[in-house]
């Protein structure tokens, strides 16, 4: 059975459970929420559902039931890589279904099939501003092909059915997805190195091949898959999943709901985080020389950077109340990769990790002083030679694509409805407050 037809049937299976819950048990409570929650962003509040990914604020994100390692070590490897196929984490997150070598080839080759970038998306891209920030960059392309979208097609030739929209959806979400990583390579090398171009490598996978297209050596290969899978997901609520759906519950089409997720990724509290904590860590080290400082040293500069009414990037986070997994992923990688392990930016990393939580937690606002996936990231890839730090949340947007992608595939197999949240006012709220 092909992946569309696994779906398909693992969709039959879970639509009359979505349609219970709703005719049967539409009125039963989930919760109840403050003012506190209403003001401040939402913030727990469960008013979405997913299936494909579930963050435990202690444990850290689970992919289809599986913790990071159990997804690492399940997934079928890259001949010669301790790492898994892009592809085959694709299929696990559409169909909950570890796939066989076999199946994930199947992905393998259909994004191969879509992987050709149009011209008109080169051209648009080349048109931008060379000094545009390549977040905006990715976001045009992807809109741009918007005219290409089946769903959209469809929806305006009056072909569209509750039942069998989300294989329109299915088709752009993997056209779509094939094409994210030639178009993440070639904005890296138009706009860092000197708009010369590597095609594509037919006989890799989908991460070795964006490794080779921004010219990468061997060993970034697994980076990129590491990378894209561990920022693939983590669930519904954050900024760019969140926004990837809302927009898709309006029918906008994948390209249209994608485009926006990736702004929302684009800011300095969500994915742009990455590229903050690098600039601050790489600042800090150039005051010293290059020295990794004394732990006394850096709890200066932390408490100085709080004093300055600023964050402390790559640490904190929405939902998390410990490190988050994604961090300890990398972190494993830095100190398995000889190089890495010694190399003192990483080192700067490590001891960020021994003294900032500390430091969080004698500032008493951070409800979460453990580190997030940004806190690590960006050390990698400068290591590698991605020194330009603009483009990390390019990276964090390819990996993102997966989860938000998948998604909103299942938005449309279960119909979910076009969101809209009640507002009220600033006077309703202080009467519910009871203070007027
Ligand atoms: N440094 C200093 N103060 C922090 C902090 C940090 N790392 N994290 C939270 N706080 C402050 C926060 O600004 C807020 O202060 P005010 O009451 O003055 O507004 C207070 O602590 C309570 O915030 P919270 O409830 O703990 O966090 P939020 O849920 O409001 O925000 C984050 C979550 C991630 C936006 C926040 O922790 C933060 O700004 N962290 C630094 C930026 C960062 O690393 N973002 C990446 C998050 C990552 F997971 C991702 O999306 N890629």
């Amino acid at each position: 059975m092909g992946l569309k037809d696994v779906l398909k049937k693992k969709i039959d299976e879970q639509r009359p459970r979505t349609t219970k819950l709703v005719k049967e048990f539409g009125d039963v409570k989930v919760g109840e929420y403050t003012i506190a929650q209403t003001i401040g962003g939402g913030r727990g509040i469960k008013s979405l559902v997913t299936d494909i990914s579930y963050l435990d604020p202690m444990e850290g994100i689970r992919f289809r039931g599986m913790t990071i390692p159990e997804t690492f070590a399940a997934l079928p490897k890259v001949p010669g890589s301790d790492y898994p196929y892009v592809e085959g984490f694709w299929y696990l997150l559409l169909t909950g279904d570890v796939p066989t070598v076999e199946q994930t080839q199947e992905v393998v080759d259909m994004w191969k099939e879509y992987a050709q970038v149009p011209q008109y998306v080169i051209d648009i891209l080349r048109a931008m501003p060379r000094d545009s920030h390549p977040m905006a960059m990715f976001s045009a392309a992807i809109v741009a092909m918007q005219r290409e979208s089946i769903f959209a097609k469809n929806y305006s030739e009056g072909k569209f059915n509750k039942m069998t929209c989300w294989e329109d959806m299915y088709e752009d979400c993997n056209i779509l997805m094939a094409r994210l990583a030639p178009i993440g390579a070639y904005i890296y090398r138009m706009k860092y190195k000197g708009d010369t171009h590597i095609p594509a490598d037919p006989s890799l996978d989908f991460g070795a091949n964006f490794a080779h297209m921004i010219g990468q050596s061997k060993e970034y290969m697994d980076v990129a898959r590491m990378y894209f899978i561990l920022h693939s997901d983590h669930e519904s609520g954050n900024v760019s999943a969140h926004t990837t759906h809302l927009v898709a519950s309006a029918l906008s089409d994948a390209y249209y709901s994608l485009s926006a997720g990736i702004n929302g990724l684009a800011g300095p509290l969500h994915g742009l985080a990455n590229e903050e904590v690098l600039r601050w860590t790489q600042n800090f080290l150039e005051k010293l020389g290059g020295e990794v400082p004394t732990k006394e040293g850096l709890e200066k500069a932390l408490w100085d950077t709080l004093n300055s009414g600023q964050v402390i990037p790559g640490y904190g986070h929405a939902v998390l109340r410990k490190t988050d997994p994604r961090y300890t992923s990398q972190r494993e990688f830095c100190l398995n990769t000889p190089g890495l392990k010694d190399y003192p930016l990483f080192k700067l990393v490590a001891l960020i990790f021994e003294v900032a939580p500390d430091v969080l937690l004698k500032h008493g606002k951070a409800k979460n002083p453990w580190p997030n996936v940004d806190a690590q990231s960006g050390v990698i890839q400068w290591y590698y030679g991605v020194t330009q730090y603009e483009f990390y949340t390019v990276l964090f947007g390819i990996g993102r694509a997966l989860g938000v992608l998948a998604n909103i595939t299942w938005d449309r197999a279960l119909g979910y409805a076009i969101e809209r949240p009640k507002s009220v006012t600033t006077a309703m709220l202080e009467e519910v407050a009871g203070i007027k």
